[in-house]
């Protein structure tokens, strides 16, 4: 097993919370991510609305998130590079789906995973993931660096949300009647840390693009 075995928390109803899960690992993973934006560097992304998010990001897996002034959707090309995102690191997708699994999805498997930075200040306001084409599908998040506050409310934006402090080395599995939660992170707040100096990396995995109507057509 690649991980210890861990405690869990439920959170919020299919919010799966594994506290320091991936301590042990958190050096690798952060290798990772350096050799991810060697290749597809992180970005600032405008928002359909024509504001730029106060997050960086980038992609690895084999399609990425993007977002620009017509809207948001999965590309398998990078436009910064005009490349194909960097190959999603194997202890990454190896790590995603064996916290799926423990959360109760199997064969869980990550066609990207988006890689967030974000910098003292930084925020991620309330929103729901629902650019993918399969909701049945889980997502996993892994943080890394600096603790932020995370907040989940229901399937309307209106409905009352909790929040829960995600640390260095958590994981997050979100699915179920979650899959569709507004969420969202508060501003990055500056705190003593060794990890990551004054950042915090948010690692989400997803099944972006169906693998049924990618890989065989019917
Ligand atoms: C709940 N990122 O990239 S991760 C995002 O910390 C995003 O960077 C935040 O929300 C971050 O879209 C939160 C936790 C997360 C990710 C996906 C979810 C929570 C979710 C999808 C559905 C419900
Ligand atoms: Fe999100």
């Amino acid at each position: 097993m690649l991980f210890a075995a861990t405690d869990s928390v439920e959170v919020a109803p299919g919010v799966v919370l594994f506290r320091g899960a991936v301590e042990s690992a958190a050096e690798a993973l952060l290798s990772g991510i350096e050799e991810v934006i060697a290749t597809s560097p992180l970005r600032r992304v405008m928002t359909p609305m024509g504001k730029p998010m106060s997050v960086e990001m980038t992609n690895c897996g084999s399609v990425g998130w993007v977002s620009d002034r017509t809207g948001y959707r999965y590309e398998s090309i990078d436009p910064v590079t005009n490349q194909s995102w960097p190959t999603m690191p194997a202890l990454f997708a190896d790590t995603a789906t064996e916290f799926a699994l423990r959360a109760g999805y199997r064969e869980f498997v990550p066609d990207v995973c988006l890689i967030n930075r974000y910098s003292l200040g930084s925020k991620m306001g309330l929103h729901q993931d629902r650019d993918e084409t399969d909701f049945s599908q889980p997502i996993v998040s892994v943080s890394l660096g600096l603790p932020i506050t995370f907040k989940i409310g229901g399937q309307r934006r209106t409905d009352p949300t909790v929040s829960t402090k995600l640390q260095h080395g958590d994981v997050l599995v979100f699915g179920g009647p979650a899959r569709l939660a507004f969420h969202g992170v508060g501003s990055l707040r500056r705190a003593q840390q060794a990890h990551t100096g004054h950042f915090r990396f948010n690692l989400t995995f997803r099944v972006g693009k169906s693998q049924q109507s990618s890989a065989r057509p019917q």
